[in-house]
């Protein structure tokens, strides 16, 4: 406590004086007259911190982390939500999570998935083409990629992959929501997903676990090498449209090595794009017949493949026609990117991991999971090597290996584990070291640092725990923005309340603007288990705060035909079907009566003719599972059988006003065999 005394004396007093000079100012600049004085604050957030026992750092890092009411965030980080299905929209530096996107998996706040023609669509689109198409309910989102303009976010579109069923979805991020869902043709699984080329001309997605192509035929384990492939794909994007554009997309098949994280080349190695891989022993498994089990048959020797193709040339081979096509789908076979000089191996050590190229464009940096290194490669050298036709050998395809020895440019020991690497403005790069539970600062080569401490150690921060990726503030394009990293933690053991057997993970934040790092704070993840972030400068971004007319539907993207206008309500008749024209303002549903016959086929288009920002109504059948979100200007379309008859109350299910309770309905289903309906 005496120490406690001291360090209060040198760094609290000038801070918190500095801390309340900052709120008299806005105190001023609101007219108002402050109505304490400095030595009371001082005095009181003394107390504060000596009652709740914080130390100077907890101070410094609180007030870095402490966002006043109605101030917004500086960063926005747009997370995988890992097994949920979801992306996930975190504000930086508060940490605060504001809001989930739904992707992959019902979500009933947004009524996505319980009846609105729209996102059962979108749901449907993804769904696993064999034989009866089955459904999916979930995904496991991993890499979230926003869209670039010359290599730098842009701010306009967020990919993201499922690695479960190898799925890509695009969302607009003019209204954060899901646009197109993708089934990718061919393979089962992805992992190297979603990494965008520099201008977003394709979406890139790298399967992870080999299977017979297309993956719903059978072949045998002991035809791995020769029927089990992995595979890249292309999807080209139509950003006009915002959509993928699946005519002009392509596969390039690989190896079956178990293609790992990808990333696209940038500046000089644009046009290039890299997968790591971590099973080129072709391993098999099968512990319970004596075998070695993956975790060993994958890992038994010291150099796997660092793919490196060149997807400009894929891109003219499959316009020249040479790409075969594989359920309607264009694949360049391995045999031809052989053959026309697309695709290089490169030797990667230890159980490699990770593949991250600088700013530049110049370093490729990837990690060994059993290696206490990060191996840099030079795409220079790469280039050189490739022109020389500088082979160590080729591999059992005959694909050629690059000599290691001449493309690497440096080996940095930042310790045991290494994972990912993103970078800042001054030069230096940050990898989360996972067996350690660390995140290591080091330094590049030429041209960011000339000196004796290129490709050296800087600091390490220990993190709590188990870190898989890290994410830095714009940390993966041409121009890193530094200030601050967030540790993806996939454990959290004993830094939160215990709340059962299943942990949360945990997001740090740390401040990197300072010659040391700093942990400002803990975020607990308790929805799934994140993978990538992505971390944008706010004002990048420019979504909408309502619909920009009236009637709009969020998956076309414009007006809709249907959509109901104010005064245009009806109910009109044919046959067995029966479309309901309704509108929604509070606190009102405009009609209140929906009369149908038991076995009716009913369509609701309902428009939200509401202008007011934040004024969002529910509409919720009981009893019929729908449930849809309005937002204002939506325009929403539910389709379903009347197949249970009865009264059923309608009603909004977003509290919306002071009659919110008010505002509702009766769907009124009358009996087959019963009276006839009042008219
Ligand atoms: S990788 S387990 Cu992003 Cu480190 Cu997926
Ligand atoms: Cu509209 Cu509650």
């Amino acid at each position: 406590m005496k120490n406690f005394q001291y360090i209060k004396m040198v760094f609290l007093i000038p801070l918190l004086v500095l801390a309340f000079t900052a709120c008299d100012m806005s105190n001023k600049e609101q007219g108002q007259d402050p109505q304490v004085n400095d030595a009371n604050v001082a005095s009181t957030a003394q107390e504060i911190a000596e009652a709740r026992g914080l130390s100077p750092d907890d101070i410094t890092a609180a007030l870095k982390t402490y966002m006043p009411t109605g101030k917004y965030d500086e960063y926005i980080m747009l997370s995988s939500g890992g097994q949920s299905g979801q992306v996930y929209v975190i504000g930086v530096p508060s940490m605060r999570l504001l809001k989930t996107i739904a992707v992959f998996t019902p979500e009933p706040w947004q009524g996505y998935g319980y009846g609105s023609k729209e996102s059962m669509q979108l749901l449907k689109d993804g769904e696993m083409p064999i034989g009866e198409n089955r459904e999916l309910t979930w995904g496991d989102t991993h890499h979230p990629a926003i869209s670039e303009t010359n290599g730098d976010y842009d701010g306009e579109f967020l990919f993201i992959d499922d690695k479960a069923n190898a799925r890509v979805a695009v969302i607009d991020l003019r209204d954060f929501e899901t646009k197109q869902i993708i089934k990718t043709p061919n393979v089962i699984t992805d992992h190297g997903a979603t990494f965008v080329t520099p201008n977003t001309e394709y979406v890139i997605q790298g399967s992870q676990y080999a299977t017979p192509i297309p993956y719903y035929e059978y072949a045998d384990l002991d035809e791995y090498k020769e029927k089990y492939r992995g595979m890249v794909t292309l999807f080209k994007f139509d950003r006009g449209k915002g959509r993928i554009d699946m005519s002009n997309s392509f596969q390039i098949e690989l190896p079956p090595y178990w293609q790992d994280l990808c990333d696209a080349g940038k500046k000089v190695s644009e046009g290039w794009l890299v997968c790591g891989s971590l099973n080129s022993e072709m391993a098999t498994g099968g512990i319970e017949d004596g075998n070695p089990p993956f975790e060993a048959g994958a890992s038994q020797r010291d150099m796997d493949y660092l793919h490196l193709i060149d997807w400009k040339k894929a891109e003219k081979i499959v316009k020249e026609g040479k790409a075969k096509k594989i359920n309607g789908f264009d694949v360049i076979s391995l045999q031809t990117a052989v053959d026309d000089e697309i695709l290089y191996l490169i030797p990667e050590p230890k159980s490699p991991h990770g593949a991250d190229f600088s700013p530049d464009g110049n370093y490729i940096v990837v990690s060994g999971k059993l290696d206490t290194h990060v191996t840099v490669y030079g795409f220079d050298k790469i280039t050189k090597a490739i022109q020389d036709k500088n082979y160590e050998g080729r591999d059992h395809y005959n694909v050629p290996i690059l000599n290691f020895n001449d493309v690497k440019v440096a080996q940095v020991n930042i310790g045991l584990g290494p994972l990912h690497t993103q970078f800042d403005n001054k030069g230096n790069a940050y990898t989360s070291v996972f067996i350690e539970s660390t995140m290591a600062k080091w330094k590049l080569g030429e041209p960011y640092n000339t000196g004796d401490d290129a490709w050296t150690l800087v600091e390490k921060i220990p993190v709590h725990y188990n870190i898989g990726h890290l994410v830095c503030a714009e940390g993966d394009t041409v121009d890193p923005d530094g200030k601050y990293c967030v540790a993806l933690n996939k454990w959290s053991i004993d830094r939160f309340s215990p709340v059962g057997p299943l942990h949360p993970q945990n997001f740090q934040l740390i401040d990197i603007s300072g010659d040391k790092m700093q942990l400002l704070y803990d975020m607990p993840f308790g929805i799934g288990e994140p993978h990538y972030v992505q971390m944008i400068k706010a004002d990048k971004l420019k979504p909408w705060l309502i619909y920009p007319e009236i009637g709009f539907n969020p998956l076309t993207m414009s007006k809709d035909p249907n959509a109901t206008m104010p005064g245009d309500e009806k109910t009109v008749r044919n046959g067995n079907n029966v479309d309901v024209y309704m509108t929604a303002i509070r606190s009102h549903f405009y009609p209140e009566h929906i009369r149908v016959k038991e076995g009716d086929n009913v369509t609701i288009h309902i428009t939200s003719i509401e202008q007011a920002r934040d004024a969002t109504h529910g509409f919720a059948i009981d009893g019929y599972n729908i449930n849809l979100s309005l937002e204002p200007g939506e325009s929403s379309t539910v389709e379903f059988k009347a197949d249970k008859p009865g009264v059923y109350p309608f009603y909004c299910s977003e509290f919306c006003s002071a009659l919110h309770l008010e505002m509702a309905g009766y769907l009124l289903v009358e009996p087959k065999s019963g009276k006839t309906a009042k008219k």
